[in-house]
């Protein structure tokens, strides 16, 4: 088959399966797209007064930091984070090696604080448009700087900036203490663990771990609001689940490990410019390679189930430089020092979490990977987590007198996205005549991306440069899905009737005492 015919093949199997009851609509009503912003109908809180709020943040990752500068911009709130590494500035910060691609979403979380802290976090990132896949000898564009300039609103998208989570964390903290160090309402303590969260004091206990000197002046010092902000194997989390009698929760490890390594110079036959997805000759460990610098620098994950030396082999160097010279032959020549550095690891596993409701009364409140965690498979994890920031701020900030009626709210906005890009991330799994239109319609927007008015942008692309809520992206998908997405309607009910058994449970624990 020629690739005209391959073409004209699939252009007539678009034909068909768009006669079938499978609609799309790329277009969203605007009104969807500011829900960001102004995520609930927020009541203008002008002329209250602003009660004192001391808010606790457990974990110092780029959420915890964003929602500390967004929480900030607000009068009469105080702001304490903790975290357990030490401060990523530092020399002996534990690196963590792969970068993060900040999108859109991001993007748009970041500058709601302003334009400056988006331009500072700009600088020391690497921008970045294009997405290629490397099959064999062949190199196909996933994502490209036209498909950012054709995209639909005729709104030019700005590239991705690609950058290490330390860098990005960095940034944000040199900016809080420049703004708001001498202000007396931020405190920061790194290397400092929470060991537990008491939910009935809304006290923190510290772990004794690096610096325990600041543990007497802190031990007895409580919190209007607890933010978990603490990843994946949250404290907070287990708290709520321990104080919370209908709050559910699920972390599952996901299958596969992955390892990285850092290059100065970009690999052989790899785009400097663009992150690549790159298929082995042989064996199952795939290649992302990221760039991070000007310079050429970048980073390569390398990914895929257990029974390879790449990823499990510690000791043996030869069988990892040989793996790697048979799986990507095309980089013979700085395989024996990524094999040093894939040696000297131990891989990492990544896990997903599931809640059906992100915070507990007045008091408790999860975002990021804390509430909702796909490990990496969307590129969303981070992007997700600061759009909660901003939400949060916001349902804060139009509910200072009623901090329940703010966590509520919250709650009721994000739980829904959160399932949605669970369900995303994961894809459908149909069956039948259904997986094979799947299957065609996921080749055909692979190579149309939505030009000459064929197909939709692939998935990855509408994720990382539209502000499309990802529950209508999930149901534009429902088709394929096994069962169809709840209404918003549904799931905030749902939300509702969990903070009402919280709220019931308080009460009678207080008529107990
Ligand atoms: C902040 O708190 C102080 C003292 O509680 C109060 O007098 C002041 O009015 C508050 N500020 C605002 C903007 O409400
Ligand atoms: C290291 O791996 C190579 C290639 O798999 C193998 O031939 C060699 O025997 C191994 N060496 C040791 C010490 O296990
Ligand atoms: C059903 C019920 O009473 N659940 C919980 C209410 O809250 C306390 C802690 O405050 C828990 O111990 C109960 O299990």
């Amino acid at each position: 088959m020629t690739v005209r015919n391959i073409v004209l093949f699939l252009i007539s199997w678009f034909w068909i399966t768009s006669m079938t009851s499978v609609s799309f609509t790329t277009n969203v009503p605007c009104s969807s797209k500011s829900r960001l912003l102004t995520p609930l109908s927020s009541v203008s809180a002008n002329n209250e007064i602003l009660p004192l709020l001391k808010i606790g943040i457990v974990g110092a990752g780029p959420s915890g930091l964003l929602l500390a500068h967004l929480l900030l911009q607000q009068e009469n709130i105080t702001v304490t984070l903790f975290e357990s590494r030490s401060d990523p500035r530092s020399k002996n910060a534990e690196q963590r090696a792969y970068a993060l691609g900040i999108g859109i979403r991001g993007r748009t979380a970041i500058r709601q604080v302003d334009e400056d802290l988006w331009q500072t976090v700009k600088k020391r990132g690497f921008e970045s448009e294009r997405f290629q896949l490397h099959v064999g000898g062949l190199v196909i564009p996933l994502r490209s700087e036209k498909d950012a300039s054709n995209n639909k609103d005729g709104l030019t998208v700005e590239p991705s900036v690609l950058t290490y989570q330390t860098d990005l964390c960095g940034v944000l903290l040199d900016e809080l203490e420049r703004r708001f160090q001498g202000s007396g309402r931020l405190n920061m303590y790194f290397q400092t663990t929470i060991n537990e969260c008491n939910l009935d004091s809304m006290t923190l206990s510290l772990g004794n771990e690096g610096k325990d000197l600041i543990q007497p002046p802190l031990a007895d010092k409580s919190y209007d609001i607890i933010v978990g902000a603490d990843g994946v194997n949250s404290k907070v989390r287990n708290s709520i689940r321990q104080s919370h009698p209908s709050f559910q929760t699920n972390k599952e490890s996901l299958p596969g490990e992955f390892k990285v390594v850092r290059v100065d110079k970009g690999p052989p036959k790899v785009d400097p410019a663009s992150v690549s997805l790159i298929l082995p000759k042989s064996g199952s460990t795939t290649a992302f390679v990221e760039p991070t610098g000007l310079d050429g620098s970048c980073c390569i994950l390398f990914a895929g189930g257990g029974e390879s030396a790449i990823l499990s082999e510690r000791m043996n160097k030869t069988a990892i430089v040989e793996e790697l010279q048979t799986a990507f032959p095309q980089w013979k020549a700085i395989s024996e020092s990524m094999a040093s550095q894939l040696m000297s690891q131990i891989k990492t596993g990544a896990s997903s979490v599931v809640c059906n409701t992100y915070h507990y009364n007045d008091k408790a409140v999860l975002i990021g990977d804390a509430a909702h965690a796909t490990g990496g498979v969307s590129g969303q994890g981070v992007n997700s987590a600061l759009q909660d920031c901003v939400v949060l701020a916001e349902c804060i900030r139009s509910n200072r007198n009623n901090l329940e009626n703010a966590l509520l709210s919250y709650s009721k906005s994000q739980v829904l996205e959160g399932k949605a890009l669970y369900d995303l991330s994961f894809g459908p799994k149909p069956e039948g005549m259904k997986a094979w239109i799947w299957a065609f319609l996921s080749v055909r927007d692979t190579i149309f991306r939505g030009r000459l008015g064929i197909g939709r942008p692939p998935l990855q692309t509408r994720l990382t440069t539209t502000l499309t809520p990802f529950s209508v992206i999930r149901r534009e998908n429902d088709y394929f899905y096994s069962e169809p997405f709840p209404s918003n309607a549904e799931i905030q009910e749902n939300v509702l009737a969990l903070h009402e058994d919280a709220v019931q449970n308080k009460t009678k624990a207080c008529i107990v005492h």
